[in-house]
């Protein structure tokens, strides 16, 4: 269920009502099982597979910036009304998308259909914390017992807890590393529907324990806000994509809303 009052900046995420149409997120929902079986429409790959045909099903199937290779998806993306309001919540003038994944949680997989408590920040280094976000769009109804993203309110104001990350499955022995008294919130949301949480929001989610797959589309957007880090090494070009709108699209550009 909806609860508005969860914000950005109190907690590190907030619950919006239904942005994107159930026929939209169907259609959608189709495509982007095309990509996660390797059927690229545009002849692009994904940027990263961690799943392949052949492997576990019942595991937990991420695969990084899936709309390179389906327009469908990356169209839904940049949908109009979805920029706005994430301009609206983060108040923000510009909204760009720099990073997608999809997020696919098969019924029946038990922890292996674990995503391990984790902040976003922690896998970017070329980004400072403030001013970017992620945005989570519901492509299946979820509820508690489908292993809804939850989200540790107020976390977002944490100093970092070195060791987690979103590939451990283990989430009891994770959760040790945390105090008592936290308040641990469920992303429930129906199909259509979006959250959106700070980069440095503790968050994790469980197993799948409903007879139904668990689907979201992640987007990691970027704000007039967003500060890069000069970084060396690997990754330290991984921020010129911004300059293409074929992978990192705008899709906001206007006056502050609030
Ligand atoms: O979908 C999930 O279970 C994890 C999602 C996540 O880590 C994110 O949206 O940043
Ligand atoms: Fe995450």
């Amino acid at each position: 269920m909806i609860n508005i009052n969860y914000t950005l900046d109190n907690d590190g995420f907030t619950l919006l009502p239904k942005i994107f149409s159930s026929s939209k997120i169907d259609i959608a929902r189709k495509e982007l099982w095309k990509v996660i079986q390797g059927k690229y429409e545009t002849g692009i790959e994904p940027e990263n597979r961690f799943w392949n045909s052949g492997d576990n099903p019942k595991t937990i199937i991420k695969i990084d910036k899936p709309h390179l290779s389906n327009n469908i998806i990356y169209n839904l993306i940049c949908d109009v009304d979805f920029g706005k309001k994430l301009a609206l919540e983060t108040k923000a003038k510009k909204i760009q998308i720099w990073h997608s994944q999809s997020i696919w949680k098969p019924f029946g997989g038990g922890h292996e259909g674990n995503a391990g408590w984790h902040r976003d920040i922690q896998y970017w280094p070329f980004w400072k914390p403030n001013g970017v976000y992620t945005a989570w769009i519901a492509f299946s109804n979820v509820k508690d017992e489908s292993g809804p993203v939850r989200f540790i309110s107020g976390s977002n104001k944490w100093s970092e807890i070195q060791g987690l990350d979103f590939f451990d499955k283990d989430i009891i022995k994770q959760e040790m590393k945390f105090k008592n008294n936290i308040n641990i919130v469920n992303s429930n949301l129906k199909k259509g529907e979006i959250s959106i949480h700070t980069s440095t929001t503790y968050h994790s989610s469980g197993p799948n324990k409903s007879n139904q797959d668990r689907v979201g589309m992640v987007v990691h957007f970027c704000t007039e806000k967003s500060e890069k880090i000069m970084i060396k090494g690997k990754n330290s070009e991984y921020l010129k994509q911004l300059e293409d709108e074929s992978i990192c699209p705008i899709i906001y550009s206007g006056k502050t809303q609030k």
